[in-house]
């Protein structure tokens, strides 16, 4: 039996070795969005009408819904360039049952409708392209809720 134990040891030291060792960090740019000003909690408005990104990057979008009042919902639309007011018109078209989100290529990225008090995580890879893309609120007569993604070399 003795005449194992530096097999175990070796054993030992190879799985010590091969341990998972987690500091990478993960390549992922977070943003944070809600709804309302700070004045108003209920405004129809983005909390920030600009985010910036950098071409390609991974986003993890924490948008919080910030009303109280039942019924307030919202959401985020990520939209191609000069599309804001085309995506708006045709997702309201397309009625609650599609989320109030229009199924067109102008489309980038859309949440679901978040509830009052709602934080939802949106997570996307930002357009390869630089450029000034139009964030909307779908929701019908929130057309008011516009921010732009500026979208960096
Ligand atoms: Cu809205």
């Amino acid at each position: 039996m003795a005449k194992n134990i530096p097999v175990l040891l070796i054993f030992l030291a190879l799985n010590a070795a091969a341990a998972p060792v987690s500091t990478a960090v993960p390549n992922v740019t977070r943003l944070e969005l809600s709804t309302g000003t700070a004045a108003n909690k209920e405004a129809f408005a983005y909390s920030k009408d600009r985010l910036i990104v950098k071409a390609g990057a991974r986003v993890s979008l924490v948008f919080k819904n910030g009303a109280s009042t039942p019924g307030s919902t919202y959401n985020f639309v990520l939209v191609k360039p000069g599309k804001a007011q085309s995506v708006i018109d045709a997702s309201v078209s397309a009625g609650s049952e599609k989320g109030w989100v229009a199924e067109t290529g102008e489309v980038l990225t859309a949440s679901k409708p978040a509830g009052p008090g709602e934080t939802l995580t949106i997570d996307f890879t930002a357009p390869g392209e630089p450029g000034e893309y139009p964030y909307v609120c779908t929701i019908p007569g929130h057309a008011t809720m516009r921010g732009i993604l500026k979208v960096l070399k």
